[in-house]
């Protein structure tokens, strides 16, 4: 029995007050559709199957390296975590399932499972941390975890690994994702063959732990918390790692963890090409890993990345299953509306890349005619899809407007009354 949490009168009835303006909208996008022979409602069952999955620990408030500002009514824990994420898939329809961080959403496996199915929602990857001490742990990682000097550290991070991987076989997860803050300081802190070597020693084991149906996804990032140097720093490390561990073994492209103006979507098609894309991490980012929403910078990009991922699609690309993750963190808008418009901006991405015409565009680039390809793309990013999200949504028994829905019922106000503030502190990073 699912039991959800925004009213289905007032969300039927907010509908229905906006039926008749998206029924137009959706037909007059039709009619343009169709002059470019392109079948709408072909586009809007597509977009109706696809999902992205949100992370559990993005509904709460984040912070900075410098403080952080508890947001209203957050959830204490794991179970108040997932009625927001049930909040987000309910108005968007687009979220069917959630990513849990290891140690951080620790309880009952049965009271998890029960939680989630109560909302309608199931589990997607399952996160290690080994990035951060847990209460009680024997060893610190704070000169690294699965790359450390020391093997009882690695062992334990490896330990840690693959009891991440025992929880989510019992939570019906399939995938894995590891990333470590290992790194240095300070040139000469650290030797960086050899703490390779250790981490991928250590990934032997964990690889080794997998169940046949379960896949790896390394994450890499550039810098932070490690200033001058990361032990999995880029795609081509991560390649590495990917290439060394074997078959079930995937890069996890999170879109904050590049240097600046670096062409991610060439990366995400080389990943396509070897076979070892395991799918992304969705946010947004002007500087670094700054994990704003997805497409609140800038929203070509995620298109072009888009572009890329349909354009494997439609031409059956070997081995591409790519996975669909947000990883964000809030620090000044209300984590569920920026959850669910990340959601709506990503589907929107995607909505577009598949208006792309391709056989023009082949034709364009094979004539070498640098212009109209580009047009091509243009066109497709320029084109109003909301109609189409919106009907995808509605279709789904989502809403048309779902932060307009949220807003009307209160949620913020409800669970702030139910929910003691947790109040700030001076680092709240995660
Ligand atoms: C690291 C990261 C990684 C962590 C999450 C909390 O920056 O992107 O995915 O698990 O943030
Ligand atoms: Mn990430
Ligand atoms: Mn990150």
């Amino acid at each position: 029995m699912t039991d959800l949490p925004i009213s289905s009168d007032l969300l039927a009835e907010k509908n229905k007050a906006e039926e008749a303006a998206l029924a137009n909208d959706y037909s007059s996008l039709g009619e343009q559709l169709d002059r470019r022979g392109i079948d709408i409602d072909a586009i809007t069952r597509k977009v109706a199957a696809f999902s992205v999955a949100v992370p559990s620990w993005g509904v709460g408030t984040g912070g900075t390296r410098f403080a952080r500002f508890a947001g209203p009514g957050e959830p204490r824990g794991i179970f108040e975590k997932l009625d927001d994420c049930g909040v987000i898939n309910q108005l968007t329809r687009a979220t069917p399932t959630v990513s849990l961080h290891h140690p951080w959403d620790k309880a009952d496996i049965k009271d998890l499972k029960a939680k989630a199915d109560s909302l309608g929602l199931g589990f997607d990857a399952m996160n290690s941390n080994t990035f951060s001490d847990a209460a009680g742990q024997a060893h610190s990682y704070k000169f690294g975890s699965l790359s450390h000097t020391d093997p009882a550290v690695r062992a334990q991070a490896i330990e840690h690994n693959i009891e991440t991987i025992e929880i989510g076989k019992a939570l019906g997860s399939k995938a894995l994702t590891v990333w470590v803050g290992d790194g240095s300081n300070f040139p000469g802190q650290s030797n960086f063959t050899r703490s390779f070597e250790n981490y991928l020693e250590a990934m032997k084991s964990v690889y080794a732990a997998l169940p046949d149906d379960w896949r790896v996804f390394t994450e890499h990032k550039l810098y932070e918390p490690a200033f001058y140097s990361t032990v999995v720093q880029d795609w081509g490390t991560n390649y590495m790692i990917a290439q060394e561990l074997g078959p079930k073994a995937f890069c996890l492209v999170d879109l904050g963890h590049h240097a600046p103006n670096v062409n991610i979507e060439m990366i995400v098609a080389r990943l396509i090409q070897f076979e070892k894309l395991a799918g992304f991490h969705f946010n947004d980012s002007k500087y670094g890993d700054d994990d704003l929403d997805a497409g609140s910078i800038n929203p070509f990009q995620l298109f072009l990345i888009f572009n890329e991922l349909v354009d494997a699609e439609y031409r059956k690309a070997r081995g591409f299953t790519p996975a669909y993750m947000i990883d964000q963190s809030h620090n000044v808008t209300d984590p569920i509306e920026s959850l669910m418009t990340s959601a709506i901006e990503i589907l929107r991405a995607y909505t577009q890349a598949l208006l792309v015409d391709r056989p023009a565009l082949g034709g364009y680039q094979q004539s070498n005619d640098v212009l109209m390809a580009n047009q091509s793309l243009k066109r497709a990013f320029t084109t109003d899809v909301g109609p189409i999200l919106a009907k995808a949504r509605l279709a789904k028994g989502g809403a048309i407007d779902p932060v307009g829905v949220y807003r009307a019922a209160g949620y913020r106000a409800k669970v702030t009354a139910e929910r003691p503030s947790s109040g700030g502190n001076s680092s709240g990073i995660v």
